[in-house]
This record gives C-alpha cells, sequence and structure tokens, in this order.
C-alpha cells in the first residue's frame, strides 16, 4: 500500500522542491517524524510526510516522485472529470491508483474532503447504483466500491491529526442503518476541520452515541441517515436523542440521504445538514466559537 512506503531525506526534498538540509533539519526538530535505519539514516514514512506538507502549507511540486501521481489524461482539477475518473476505478476495482489520486488531489489543495466527498465521489457512487439498476453483476460492483471508498476514505483521514483533548465529536448512523461510508466521510471532514472525531460506526443505538457524548466530553454529535428501516421508531430514538443533547448544551448535527423520512418530533431541534460542505461550516464555527471563549482561567477571574 502507498501508505506503507518510506522516503529518504533526498526523496522528499526533491519532491517539494526544497534542499536536502531543509528536510533533514524539519526531520532533527521534529516537525516531520522519521526513524533511523541501523545504518544511522533518515527514514520517513509517507503519510507523516504528507500531514506536514499539508499543515505547513508547503508545495508538493513532483507528487509522482513520491509515486503519488497516476498517470491519467483526465484533469483531476475538474470535478466532472475526476468524478469519472475515480467512477472508472470504482468499476475496474483499482484501489491502489485510487488512492494515490485521491490523496494528490488533497494534499496539493486542489480540493478539501468534504468538497471531494459531496462532489465527485458522491457522484460516482450515484453511477455505481445505476449499474446496481443496470443489472445482477451491479451488486457485486456497489459493495466492492463501498470497500474500496472506506480504505481509501481512511488513508484521507490519516492527513489529518486533530489534538483528541480538544475539540470532540461523536456520531454514527442510527440502529437500523448498516451506512458505513457517509458517517465515515463525516469523520474526515470533522478531522480535517480540526475537530476530534470519534466515530461509532453504522447500526449504533442512540443511547451509545449519548453515551459515548458524555463520556468523552464531546461538543458536538452527528448523525448520518442513510437509510430508514422503521422510520418510527428511528424518528423516536433520534428526536430523543436531540432532546438529550440540548439538555446538555451539546451540539447535534442531523444528516444523509434518508433523514427527511423521519418523523422527527417537533421540539426536537437540530441542525440539519445536507451535505459535508455545511457539516465543515459547521466545525468551523464551533472552533471559532471556542477561540473566541474566554479562557477557563480568565472566566474563573484570575
Ligand atoms: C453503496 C450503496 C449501498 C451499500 C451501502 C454500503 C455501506 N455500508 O455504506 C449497500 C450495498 C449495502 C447498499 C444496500 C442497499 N441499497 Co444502496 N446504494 C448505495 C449507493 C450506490 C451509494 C451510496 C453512497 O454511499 N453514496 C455516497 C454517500 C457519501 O453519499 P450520500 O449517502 O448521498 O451522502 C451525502 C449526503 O447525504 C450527506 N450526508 C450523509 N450523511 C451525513 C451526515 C451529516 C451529519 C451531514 C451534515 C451530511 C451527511 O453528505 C454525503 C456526501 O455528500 C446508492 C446510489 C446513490 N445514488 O447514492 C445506492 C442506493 C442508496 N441504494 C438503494 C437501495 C434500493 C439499496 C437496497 C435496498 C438494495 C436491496 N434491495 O438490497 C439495500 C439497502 C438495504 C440495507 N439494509 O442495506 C437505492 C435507494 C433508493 C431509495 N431511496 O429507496 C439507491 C439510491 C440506489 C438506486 N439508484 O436505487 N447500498
Amino acid at each position: 500500500m502507498i501508505s506503507e512506503r518510506t522516503l529518504s531525506p533526498r526523496e522528499l526534498a526533491r519532491a517539494i522542491g526544497a534542499s536536502e538540509s531543509s528536510v533533514k533539519r524539519w526531520v532533527d526538530a521534529g516537525r516531520i517524524p522519521a526513524k533511523l535505519t541501523s545504518g544511522g539514516h533518515r527514514r520517513i514514512e509517507l503519510m507523516p510526510a504528507l500531514r506536514f506538507l499539508r499543515s505547513s502549507g508547503r508545495e508538493l511540486a513532483h507528487p509522482h516522485l513520491l509515486g503519488l501521481a497516476p498517470s491519467t489524461e483526465h484533469d483531476l482539477r475538474d470535478p466532472e472529470a475526476l468524478a469519472e475518473w475515480v467512477f472508472d476505478h470504482l468499476r475496474e476495482g483499482s484501489v491502489e491508483e485510487l488512492s494515490q489520486g485521491l490523496l494528490t488531489a488533497l494534499v496539493t489543495k486542489i480540493t478539501e474532503p468534504a468538497a471531494l466527498f459531496d462532489g465527485p465521489l458522491r457522484c460516482a457512487m450515484a453511477r455505481v447504483g445505476q449499474l446496481w439498476e443496470a443489472g445482477r453483476q451491479g451488486i457485486y460492483l456497489e459493495h466492492r466500491a463501498t470497500q474500496m471508498l472506506l480504505r481509501v476514505v481512511d488513508q484521507m483521514h490519516a492527513l489529518f491529526r486533530p489534538p483528541a483533548d480538544e475539540l470532540v465529536a461523536v456520531g454514527g448512523s442510527i440502529d437500523g442503518d448498516p451506512s458505513a461510508l457517509p458517517t465515515r466521510m463525516a469523520a474526515t471532514v470533522l478531522a480535517s476541520e480540526g475537530l476530534y472525531p470519534v466515530n461509532l460506526g453504522s447500526d449504533t443505538p442512540a443511547a451509545a452515541l449519548l453515551e459515548a457524548a458524555d463520556q468523552v466530553g464531546a461538543r458536538l454529535v452527528w448523525v448520518s441517515v442513510s437509510y430508514v428501516s422503521d422510520a418510527l421508531r428511528q424518528g423516536e430514538d433520534i428526536s430523543r436523542l436531540v432532546d438529550q443533547l440540548a439538555a446538555r448544551g451539546i451540539a447535534c448535527i442531523l444528516g444523509g440521504r434518508e433523514l427527511h423520512r423521519l418523523p422527527l418530533s417537533a421540539g426536537a431541534k437540530a441542525q440539519v445538514g445536507h451535505d459535508m460542505q455545511e457539516l465543515a461550516h459547521l466545525a468551523r464555527q464551533i472552533r471559532r466559537e471556542e477561540r473566541e471563549r474566554p479562557s477557563k482561567d480568565t472566566r474563573a477571574g484570575r
């Protein structure tokens, strides 16, 4: 897997157009984690190197030197071409090239995770769904495409390391909803916006979401509704959860393509987000509020 690659300081230096001595200096200062070989040479793992590039705003001038730029005639900066390219890879089952291309798109800041999920990935998955409608073969393609994207989204998630002790968010999809992909995307979006996500995944009882939120001191709970198995029960569970969170002062956002089918009680005051970009927007708002909040010391009058 691409994420298992290691690099020498010289390889990284060439790829980002910096000097080898600068890269060694960043390694020695702990800005890029690296291991020493038995011969005393620095070896840098690819994912921490990519994290460094994204967080420091450095340009990845030559992604192909890191084995990242996939060979394609598509211009991956164009969302429609990217969607087409993603669909081709999902259909063919080439997960390695897919993850290279999408990681490159994120590291070179062609796109952000939320926009990537709402645009090219959602669109490519909708086309995979059409294959399912068209015939039996589509079923296996749909399952395989989901597994491929789960892996790729995990790799993207590894680009972001928000601190675990600051703003924590808890989420998942509710009991009776087996969808794993949307809630995993939500976790990655939150991580990319600096929140620390605890994703409980699919089929999570509402009570478990509440318990987790209490345990970790969550500031936000997200719920993704992508499949409705029992609208009445799922609607009641979510309405109750929303009320319980409101009583604790914990923000809550509901989303997902089937949310509109749930009867939520009139009193249930949760924010509804239509896509991952709205989730990202809320995360930025929470971070802004946190920055503007007087620190604990100031509030205590010290
Ligand atoms: C992958 C897939 C599956 C997978 C799900 C895998 C998994 N564990 O996640 C599997 C193979 C299991 C599956 C099963 C079924 N599926 Co299916 N599936 C799809 C497919 C191809 C892609 C869905 C997807 O992952 N999209 C990508 C995600 C990220 O997009 P999204 O869900 O729209 O989410 C976006 C927003 O809603 C929002 N969002 C989501 N969550 C949240 C949360 C928050 C907080 C916020 C703010 C926003 C937000 O942001 C996301 C990104 O923009 C769709 C096709 C399609 N058009 O979507 C069909 C589709 C959803 N499936 C469909 C059907 C019919 C089924 C089955 C009933 C088939 C069957 N007869 O067995 C079963 C469902 C039964 C069950 N118990 O699972 C139909 C649903 C039609 C309908 N509305 O009735 C679709 C539309 C296919 C079709 N064209 O008919 N499916």
